[in-house]
């Protein structure tokens, strides 16, 4: 801990990555997909699916969209969930000019609620703040999107085809947001550190960062995730409780208190969002090219699990580690 906080104090590590997952937002009540006992994967049968993949499966909603509805009514964002110190934390990173970029998996828009810029984050699985017709994919008025799930708790359903509608949150099989393709590959060459944040890393592509940098990596996860490599560090636990402890040390205040106008942000900068100023930042980006390393091909990936592979890479570093202890 204290040789991160002195790698960011001297400056070693001005342009800091960031990859996160559901672990970050566990503090603000919303479970993670894998933890043991709490997560969504464990708690999945007042959902009735045949498999727990199958509420993010289009196939699936196409056929009953109510579990996906339902967990959406209780996700949707700016209603009960309040950002944590960690994404605070992360605020404070852009705040300082000391943050590259957030790649997050996580669709609660507790990073866009905390006030992180929007050219400093990629929202991977998307966000609730646009929606599409899941048919004829043409786009839908998310307000009345969002009236129809939270208040109706009805399906929305599409004006042009009558189709089903869904928030645009990336299912398996879909792609992700071409930012995320376009910006992975400018960042990562940039980097001087990637943080990985309470993810199980089991859902590619963006499980496939860490292995794309060659910088150091710091791991802030409750169980190790990946291997670590030579100059990378574990800070085992709590994340809220460990970017706590590194703010102390850093001589940094992290704002606890709920920003008072989440509803603002919402209306006034969240809803319009929309592709064309996705587009600009991407320009504004490509003319900071930095100091030009070698680019990272990111070919157009869909999101998948890759948790068998995972697994084996976990158990084969757990061989090599009892081998080298024994
Ligand atoms: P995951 O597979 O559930 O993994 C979460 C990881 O975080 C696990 O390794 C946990 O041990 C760890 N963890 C949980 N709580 C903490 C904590 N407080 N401190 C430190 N570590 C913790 O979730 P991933 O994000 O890796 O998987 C990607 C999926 C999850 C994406 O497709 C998301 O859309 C999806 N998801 C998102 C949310 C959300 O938006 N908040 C919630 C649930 C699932």
């Amino acid at each position: 801990m204290e040789e991160l906080a002195e790698l960011i104090q001297n400056g070693q590590a001005k342009r800091i990555l960031v990859l996160c997952g559901a672990g970050i937002s566990t503090g603000a009540g919303i479970p993670d997909f894998r933890s043991p006992g709490t997560g969504l994967y464990d708690n999945l049968s007042k959902y009735n699916l045949p498999y727990p993949e199958a509420i993010f499966d289009v196939d699936y909603y196409r056929k009953k969209p109510d579990a996906f509805v339902s967990l959406a009514k209780e996700l949707w964002p700016g209603i009960v969930f309040k950002p944590t110190p960690t994404h605070y934390f992360l605020k404070i990173l852009a705040d300082k000019g000391l943050l590259l970029r957030i790649y997050t998996q996580n669709i609660d828009g507790l990073e866009f609620l905390a006030g992180i810029p929007d050219d400093k984050l990629v929202e991977c699985h998307g966000h609730f703040r646009t929606s599409a017709c899941i048919d004829c994919h043409k786009a839908s008025d998310t307000e009345r999107v969002k009236e129809t799930i939270v208040q109706e708790m009805e399906t929305p359903i599409c004006i042009y085809c009558r189709g089903y509608v869904k928030p645009d949150v990336v299912f398996f099989g879909e792609n992700l947001p071409d930012r995320f393709h376009s910006l992975l590959k400018k960042d990562i060459p940039k980097a001087d550190i990637l943080l990985v944040m309470g993810t199980s890393l089991q859902v590619a592509p963006v499980s496939l960062i860490p292995d794309m940098v060659r910088c150091n990596r710091v791991l802030f996860n409750r169980d190790k995730v990946m291997t670590i490599r030579p100059g990378d560090m574990f800070l085992q636990g709590d994340c809220d409780s460990n970017v706590e402890k590194l703010a102390s040390l850093l001589g940094w205040a992290l704002q606890t208190e709920e920003l008072n106008d989440n509803e603002e942000r919402e209306e006034g900068r969240g809803v319009e969002r929309n592709q064309e100023e996705m587009k600009n930042i991407d320009k504004e980006d490509d003319g900071n090219e930095g100091e030009g390393g070698k680019e990272t091909e990111v070919a157009n990936l869909e999101k998948i699990h890759i948790e068998t592979n995972k697994q084996e890479e976990t158990n084969e570093n757990q061989k090599q580690e009892d081998a080298s202890k024994g």
